[in-house]
C-alpha cells in the first residue's frame, strides 16, 4: 500500500482528456460550444461518464441531471467531492470547468491506480448548466444539489431558445433518479482556472481562492412604439433601443464612478422588430452586475433601477425588470484557503490568495459544506473566448496542488 506522498498525478493523461472533451462541440478556429443539456453536452457527458465508469467508480445521476462518480464505489460516507462542469457558453474555451471535472477524475485515477486508501471516500462531479448561458440562473445544477433552488423549478426553467430544463435532460438522457437536495459532502474543493488577469499581473502561479463575488442577473424589457423611421419626429418618438442605450451607458458609467471591483455588463439584446428603417417598439436585454460587497451590489442595482425609471418617463416607454440570478458573495473555508496556500508554498509555484470574478458550482457547495478552490492563471486574462488558454506548466501545477489537497482533505493514510 502506497501513501500520497512520492505518487504524483499523469498530467499526459490529463492534457489528453482535456483534448478528447475539446473535439466535442469544437468550434472552428478553437474553442467549443457545450450549451447547458444540447446534443454537444450530451456527448460530452457520455465521455466523461464512461471515464468515470472505466475507473470503476459509483456513479450516480440525480434529478437535476448532475452526475457524481465515487470510490470506492461501495462506500457511502460523505466523500471530499472534487468537481466543476462541462457545459460551456456558446463562444466557450477548453478549459472553464473541464479541467476542474477532468483534473478530479485524473486524481481518482492516480488514487485508485497506487492503492491510496483514505479516510473519507473521494467523489468527482459535473453539475448542470453552470454556465446558466440557456437557462438561467448559473450554477443551476449545484444551486439545486445545494438546496438552493426546488427540483420542480428547476425542471420547469424555460431556456432563452423557449427549450424546457426537464424536458431537455430527458432527451439527453440526463434526468437522473438521485434526490436533490443532495447529500452534503465531507468537503468539496474545485480546480479552475482564474479566467481573469490578476494572477498573470501579479506573477502568481497559484491562486488560493478566498470566495466568490455576488452575482445579479436582471433581464430588462423596454416597450416603446414602433414608427417610420423618416416620418417620425425626434420629439414624438417612444424609441425602446435608444432606452436600451441609455441604461447600457449609464451601467458603464456607474461601474466608473463605484469603481472597481464592481463590473457591469450587457451581454444580450434583441430588439424588436430589429429592422433598419423602424424605431424599434421592443428592446430586450440582459444586465450582469457583480461585486465583492453585498451592500455596495445591492446599492448598483438600485441605481440602475431609479435610471430605468427616469429614462422610461422621460421617452415616454414602459420598463420591466425581471430578476434571472441573484447569489450573495460567499467566503470559502479558511482551513482550506491556508491549505492550499500551505500545499503551494511547497511547489515550485508562487501564490496568491484572490476572490474569484467568475461565479462557480463552489458558491453553491460553500452553502453545505467546506469548499475552496485552485486557480491557474489565463493567459492575457482571457475568458468566455475561444482564445482562453492557460500553459500546460501551470496546468500541470495545478493538478498537482489540487492533487495534495484532496488527500490531504481526504485523510489519505
Ligand atoms: O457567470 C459566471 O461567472 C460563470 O461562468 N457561470
Ligand atoms: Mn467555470
Ligand atoms: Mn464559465
Amino acid at each position: 500500500m502506497t501513501t500520497g506522498s512520492e505518487i504524483r498525478v499523469s498530467f499526459p493523461r490529463l492534457r489528453a482528456r482535456l483534448d478528447a472533451l475539446a473535439e466535442i462541440g469544437a468550434l472552428d478556429g478553437g474553442g467549443c460550444a457545450r450549451l447547458a443539456c444540447s446534443d454537444a453536452d450530451r456527448v460530452g457527458r457520455d465521455l466523461v461518464v464512461t471515464w468515470m465508469r472505466d475507473l470503476g467508480t459509483r456513479v450516480e445521476i440525480d434529478v437535476i441531471g448532475n452526475v457524481i462518480a465515487t470510490w470506492p464505489p461501495d462506500h457511502f460516507d460523505p466523500p471530499v467531492m472534487m468537481g466543476s462542469h462541462i457545459d460551456t457558453v456558446a463562444t466557450g474555451g477548453i478549459y472553464d470547468g473541464c479541467l476542474g471535472v477532468l483534473a478530479g477524475i485524473e486524481v481518482l485515477e492516480t488514487v485508485i491506480a497506487n492503492g491510496i486508501e483514505t479516510q473519507h471516500p473521494i467523489a468527482v462531479a459535473f453539475f448542470t448548466d453552470e454556465e446558466g448561458s440557456r437557462f438561467h440562473p448559473d450554477m443551476l445544477g449545484s444551486l439545486v444539489y445545494a438546496g438552493g433552488l426546488a427540483v420542480e423549478e428547476a425542471l420547469a426553467t424555460v431556456g432563452v431558445d423557449g427549450a424546457v430544463l426537464g424536458e431537455e435532460l430527458q432527451r439527453i438522457g440526463y434526468a437522473g433518479s438521485a434526490p436533490c437536495p443532495g447529500r452534503p459532502p465531507h468537503a468539496y474543493v474545485e480546480l479552475h482556472i482564474e479566467q481573469g488577469p490578476v494572477l498573470e499581473a501579479s506573477g502568481a502561479t497559484i491562486g488560493a481562492v478566498t470566495g466568490v463575488q455576488g452575482i445579479s442577473w436582471i433581464e430588462v424589457t423596454v416597450t416603446g412604439q414602433s414608427n417610420h423611421a423618416g416620418t417620425t419626429p425626434m420629439t414624438m418618438r417612444h424609441d425602446a433601443a435608444y432606452v436600451a442605450a441609455s441604461i447600457a451607458v449609464f451601467v458603464r458609467k456607474l461601474t466608473e464612478e463605484m469603481g472597481a471591483p464592481l463590473v457591469g455588463t450587457v451581454g444580450r439584446v434583441a430588439l424588436h422588430p430589429n429592422l433598419v428603417n423602424v424605431v424599434a417598439a421592443r428592446a430586450t436585454f440582459t444586465i450582469d452586475l457583480r461585486h465583492t460587497d453585498d451592500t455596495l451590489l445591492s446599492e448598483a442595482e438600485e441605481r440602475v433601477r431609479s435610471h430605468c425609471d427616469t429614462i422610461a418617463a422621460a421617452e415616454g416607454v414602459d420598463v420591466s425588470i425581471r430578476s434571472l440570478a441573484r447569489f450573495e458573495p460567499v467566503a470559502f473555508a479558511n482551513d482550506i484557503v491556508d491549505l492550499v496556500e500551505e500545499i503551494a508554498r511547497g511547489s515550485d509555484g508562487v501564490v496568491m490568495r484572490l476572490p474569484s470574478g467568475a461565479g462557480h458550482d463552489a458558491q453553491m457547495l460553500a452553502r453545505v459544506c467546506p469548499a475552496g478552490m485552485v486557480f491557474v492563471p489565463s493567459v492575457r486574462g482571457i475568458s468566455h473566448n475561444p482564445a482562453e488558454h492557460t500553459d500546460d506548466v501551470d496546468l500541470a501545477r495545478g493538478a498537482d496542488v489540487f492533487f495534495a489537497l484532496v488527500l490531504r482533505l481526504a485523510g489519505a493514510t
